[in-house]
C-alpha cells in the first residue's frame, strides 16, 4: 500500500486502475513497428499491469504515481525494445558508415512524454488514460529531467540525437552516466542555492545496463582517497572500467531506434586480494569508491576550465571508452584498418573529447601497428570538430604536467603532432615565428599547457562553429593563424532544434492549429511551415494563433499558481529571458530595461498600459559570484516591485527557480516576446531563440549568434533588433566609457541613480555595489551603450502588442520562417557535408 503522495493519489491509487496498454492494442502497435505479436498468457497480460505486478510487486489497484510511471515506462520500452535490436541487428548486417557523436552532456530532461510521441502512440495513451481516469500528468510529473548537462551544448546533443535517429541516420551517442547531473536550484531570501541532484535514486526505466561490454581504462597513474580527496601517485599505473548504459533515442515514426551509450566508472570487480588478507579491507574498497567517483557528478561550471583535475581523467574516460567501443564495432565487420574512415564519423562536441585525437592515434600505433603517416591520415579523416564558445576563459587548456602524470603515452603523441605542426608552419610561413607560437599546442608559461582547441583542429578534418557569426569569428579572429593553415577545414554549421520536442510536444495548442492549416508534414519537414506565411492574411488563422497563444499562457499561468502559488495575468505580456546567468548574456541589462519601465509607471499612475510579466530562469555557476548577485538583484527587483502599490496590476517581475529543460518546455510556449540580448561577438548561436520563434514568440535582441539569421530568414522588420554590432563592440572597445552614457542618457542615469540610491535593497546596505561598480567602470559587457536602443526597440515592442491583428501577422511571419532552424537541416548538413553519412532505414 502507498504510505506517501496526496490524498487524491491514494484515492486515485484506491481505485482499480485499468491497463493503459491492452495486449490487442500493444500488438497493433508492435506491427505496426514490424515485430510481430508477442504473445503472453495468464491474465495479467496487459504490459502496464505485468509491470506493477512483477517489477514492482504491488497491486496495480493500489500503485502509487511513481511505481505507475515505471510502469507505463517499461510498457513503452517492450514496445520500442524488439525494434532497437532491429535497428542495431540492421546497421551490423548492412555495415554502412556510422556517426558517433561524443560529448561529456546530454541534457535529455525527460523522455517518457516524448517517447510516445515519436512512437505515435499518443492516441492510444490519449484514449486508455481518457478511459480509465489516470491522472497522466501525475504520471509525467514523476520522471526526473536527465539533467547531464548545463545548457546550450549538451541541449543540443539531446536535440541532435533525436534528429539522427529520426533521419534514420546510423548513429550512436556517447556520454558519461553522471550519477548526479545539474544541481537542483533554490532560491532562499533571494539568493541561489544549490542541491544535488540525484536523478538515479530510483531505478531510471530507460538505461540498460551492458556488462558484457566493459571497457578497461589504463591510466598511468593511481590515485588514493586521502582525507576525503583524491591524491594521485604518479608512475604508479593503474586501470578502471567502463561500463556501458544503454538508451534508447527514438526517431519520429518509430522506425529507427538508436542508441545512447553513457559510460559510468568502475573499479574491477576482483579484490586486491592481499590488501584484504593484509588487513587493508578499508583501501581495497577505497579503490572501488575512487573508481566510482570520477562518473559521480557533472561539473556545474560552463565558463571556467581551470584547476579540476577530476575533470580532465573524465574526460579521457569518456574517450578512452568510447574509441575502444568503436573500434571494437569497426573490427567485427573489417581487417583493414585503413577503411576506419570509411565507416566511422566522429564528432566532438567542443573541445571536451578532445583527447580523442591523441587516443585513436594511440590505437592505431600501438595497437593497430601503422607508421605514423597512415595512423595519422586516419586519425585526421576520422575525426571533426565543433566549437561552441569563443570565451577565453572557457578554452580549454591542460597543465602538460597531468598528461605527463596522466598519459604519458599520450603527451609524447601531442609533442610529436606539434614538432610536426612547426614544421609545416615553418615551411609555408618562413620566419613567422609568432604565427609558430599562437599555432603551437602548447601554450608557455609559469605552467605549459596543451591547448585543446589547437589539438582538436590539426587532429580532424573539419571544424565548425554553430552560427555563420560566430563561425567567421572563430575563423577571422579566434584561431585565425590556424585557419590560414588549414582553411579548407573551417566551415559553419548553424544550429537548430527538435521540433518534435519544442513545438508538437511542448505547444499541443498551437501544434494542433498548425497541423489543421497544412497538415502533419511540417514534423518531420519543418521547411512546410513557411505555407502559414500567406495565413498571415486570413483573420481566422491570425485568431487561431492568438487563441492558442492564450490557451498556453493560461496553462503555465495555472501550472504557476498550482506549483508555487504564484498569481500571474495571462492577459498580459509574458516577457522572458531563460539561460545560464552569464554577464555576457546580460539579465542585467534586462533588469535595467525593466527599471526604466518601472519608472515611467510611477511616475505616471493612472496611466492606462498592457499589463507586463517579466520572467527569468537561470542557474549561475556555484563559484561564479557575480553571477550569483545578479539573481539575488533579480528577485530583490521582483520584491520591490510586487510591493510598490503604484505599479500593482501592471508590472511584475518573476524568477522562476530551478531552470531545467522541463521548465522551457513549460515557459518557452506560453511567451511573447523572447529576450536574446547578448553583447554582440558573445552568444556562439543560441538555441532558445530558435524554440521561442517557432513558438510565435516576438524577438527583442541584439545581431548576434543565430538570432542575426532568424531575423533574415523572417525579415528584419518582423524582429525588433536593437544595439551595436559585432564589429562596433570590437571598434568601441579600445575607447568605451560608459559614463558617457550616465552623462548623456537621462534614461540611463535615472535608472543608474535609482540603484544606487538602494531602493532595490533598503535592508541590505551596499550589497549590489558590486554591480554599480562594474557598470560604472569598465562595463565589459557594454550594458550601457545598448540600454537606451534597448528601451527604442521595447517601445516599439508594446505598441505592436497593442494591434492583436499586427502581433499576429507578425508572429506568424516568425513561425513561417522558423523552419531552417529544425536539428533535421542542421543534422543533415553535417550528415553530408561533414559525415559522409546516409540513412539505414530498417525495415
Ligand atoms: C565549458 C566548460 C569548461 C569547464 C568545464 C565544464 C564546461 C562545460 C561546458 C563548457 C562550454 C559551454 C559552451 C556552450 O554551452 N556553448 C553554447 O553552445 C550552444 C550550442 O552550440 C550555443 O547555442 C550557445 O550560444 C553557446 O553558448
Amino acid at each position: 500500500m502507498p504510505t506517501s503522495g496526496t490524498p487524491e493519489d491514494r484515492a486515485a491509487a484506491a481505485e482499480p486502475q485499468p491497463p493503459l496498454l491492452t495486449d490487442a492494442e500493444r500488438d497493433t502497435l508492435l506491427e505496426q513497428y514490424g515485430c510481430g505479436p508477442v504473445r503472453f498468457s495468464g491474465s495479467e497480460n496487459a504490459l502496464y499491469e505485468r509491470h506493477l505486478m512483477f517489477d514492482h510487486v504491488v497491486d496495480p489497484a493500489a500503485a502509487a504515481p511513481r511505481d505507475r510511471f515505471e510502469a507505463v515506462a517499461r510498457s513503452v520500452r517492450d514496445v520500442l525494445s524488439q525494434r532497437w535490436v532491429r535497428t542495431q541487428d540492421t546497421y551490423a548486417a548492412r555495415d554502412p558508415k556510422r556517426v558517433y557523436y561524443l560529448s561529456l552532456e546530454f541534457l535529455l530532461g525527460r523522455s517518457l512524454s516524448d517517447n510516445i510521441g515519436n512512437l505515435m502512440l499518443a492516441p492510444v495513451v490519449r484514449r486508455a488514460v481518457a478511459a480509465k481516469g489516470v491522472d497522466w500528468t501525475a504520471i509525467l510529473e514523476q520522471e526526473p529531467d536527465a539533467g547531464l548537462g548545463n545548457g546550450g551544448l549538451g541541449r543540443l546533443a539531446a536535440c541532435f540525437i533525436e534528429s539522427m535517429a529520426t533521419l534514420q541516420l546510423p548513429a550512436m551517442g556517447y556520454g558519461l552516466r553522471y550519477e548526479y547531473g545539474m544541481f537542483s536550484q533554490d532560491i532562499v531570501g533571494g539568493w541561489q542555492h544549490e542541491r544535488p541532484d540525484n536523478w538515479l535514486r530510483r531505478p531510471d526505466p530507460w538505461e540498460v545496463a551492458r556488462p558484457d561490454e566493459m571497457v578497461e581504462v589504463r591510466l598511468g597513474c593511481s590515485f588514493e582517497v586521502r582525507g576525503g580527496s583524491l591524491a594521485v601517485i604518479p608512475g604508479r599505473p593503474s586501470s578502471l572500467y567502463g561500463l556501458p548504459y544503454d538508451r534508447p533515442v527514438v526517431g519520429y515514426g518509430g522506425r529507427t531506434i538508436n542508441t545512447l551509450r553513457l559510460w559510468a566508472a568502475t573499479a574491477p570487480d576482483e579484490f586486491d586480494f592481499h590488501a584484504f588478507s593484509s588487513g587493508e579491507f578499508v583501501s581495497a574498497l577505497a579503490a572501488q569508491l575512487s573508481a566510482e567517483s570520477l562518473t559521480r557528478v557533472l561539473y556545474p561550471d560552463d565558463s571556467t576550465s581551470a584547476g579540476q583535475g577530476l575533470r580532465f581523467v573524465q574526460e579521457y574516460f569518456l574517450v578512452a571508452c568510447s574509441i575502444a567501443d568503436i573500434v571494437r564495432r569497426f573490427r567485427a565487420g573489417n581487417d583493414d584498418w585503413h577503411t576506419l574512415p570509411d565507416k566511422a564519423a566522429i564528432q566532438l562536441n567542443d573541445t571536451h573529447p578532445a583527447l580523442a585525437v591523441p587516443e585513436l592515434l594511440r590505437v592505431l600505433l600501438d595497437e593497430a601497428r601503422l607508421g605514423w603517416d597512415e595512423a595519422w591520415d586516419i586519425t585526421v579523416r576520422t575525426l571533426a570538430y565543433t566549437n561552441h564558445t569563443l570565451l577565453p576563459e572557457a578554452l580549454e587548456r591542460w597543465p602538460r604536467q597531468w598528461f605527463a602524470a596522466l598519459l604519458p603515452r599520450h603527451l609524447e603523441l601531442v609533442v610529436e603532432i606539434d614538432r610536426r605542426l612547426r614544421d609545416d608552419v615553418g615551411r609555408r610561413f618562413p620566419g613567422d615565428e609568432g604565427r609558430l607560437s599562437r599555432t603551437s599546442l602548447f601554450e608557455p608559461g609559469q605552467t605549459e599547457k596543451v591547448r585543446m582547441a589547437n589539438l582538436a583542429i590539426v587532429g580532424s578534418h573539419s571544424t565548425n562553429g554553430v552560427a555563420a557569426l560566430h563561425s567567421q569569428l572563430l575563423r577571422t579572429e579566434t584561431v585565425a593563424d590556424l585557419a590560414a593553415v588549414f582553411p579548407e577545414r573551417f566551415g559553419n554549421k548553424t544550429n537548430g532544434v527538435t521540433p518534435r520536442r519544442w513545438l508538437l510536444g511542448a505547444n499541443p495548442p498551437l501544434a494542433a492549429v498548425i497541423t489543421e492549416a497544412i497538415g502533419p508534414g511540417w514534423i518531420t519537414d519543418l521547411d512546410q511551415l513557411a505555407r502559414l506565411r500567406p495565413l498571415a492574411d486570413d483573420a481566422a488563422f491570425r485568431a487561431a494563433i492568438l487563441t492558442a497563444k492564450r490557451d498556453a499562457k493560461q496553462r503555465f499561468a495555472d501550472w504557476l499558481r498550482d506549483r508555487h502559488g504564484m498569481a500571474v495575468d495571462p492577459d498580459g505580456i509574458f516577457d522572458t529571458q531563460v539561460k545560464r546567468i552569464h554577464e555576457y548574456k546580460r539579465q542585467l541589462l534586462n533588469a535595467l530595461r525593466i527599471i526604466a519601465l518601472y519608472q515611467d509607471l510611477r511616475a505616471d499612475p493612472g496611466r492606462v498600459v498592457q499589463p507586463r510579466t517579466f520572467f527569468f530562469a537561470g542557474k549561475a555557476a556555484p563559484a561564479y559570484r557575480f553571477a550569483k548577485l545578479v539573481i539575488k538583484f533579480l528577485n530583490n527587483l521582483a520584491e520591490t516591485i510586487d510591493a510598490d502599490p503604484l505599479v500593482r496590476g501592471r508590472l511584475k517581475v518573476v524568477f522562476l527557480p530551478d531552470y531545467s529543460v522541463s521548465l522551457a518546455e513549460r515557459v518557452i510556449p506560453a511567451s511573447d516576446v523572447s529576450n536574446q540580448i547578448s553583447t554582440a561577438g558573445y552568444e556562439a548561436s543560441g538555441t532558445s531563440n530558435m524554440k521561442f520563434m517557432m513558438n510565435g514568440a516576438l524577438t527583442i535582441g541584439t545581431r548576434d549568434g543565430a538570432t542575426i539569421e532568424m531575423a533574415e530568414a523572417a525579415s528584419e522588420e518582423t524582429f525588433f533588433l536593437f544595439g551595436l554590432t559585432a564589429a562596433q563592440v570590437a571598434d568601441t572597445r579600445g575607447w568605451y566609457n560608459p559614463r558617457w552614457h550616465i552623462e548623456h542618457e537621462p534614461r540611463t542615469r535615472a535608472v543608474l541613480d535609482l540603484l544606487t540610491s538602494g531602493h532595490f535593497n533598503r535592508d541590505e546596505a551596499g550589497i549590489f555595489d558590486p554591480l554599480i561598480e562594474s557598470l560604472t567602470g569598465s562595463d565589459h559587457y557594454m550594458l550601457l551603450a545598448d540600454l537606451g536602443s534597448y528601451l527604442d526597440a521595447d517601445a516599439r515592442l508594446t505598441a505592436l502588442y497593442a494591434d492583436p491583428d499586427g502581433w499576429a501577422r507578425t508572429a506568424i511571419a516568425n513561425i513561417a520562417a522558423s523552419g531552417r532552424f529544425s536539428s533535421d537541416r542542421t543534422i543533415s548538413e553535417y550528415a553530408t557535408e561533414i559525415w559522409g553519412v546516409t540513412p539505414c532505414p530498417v525495415d
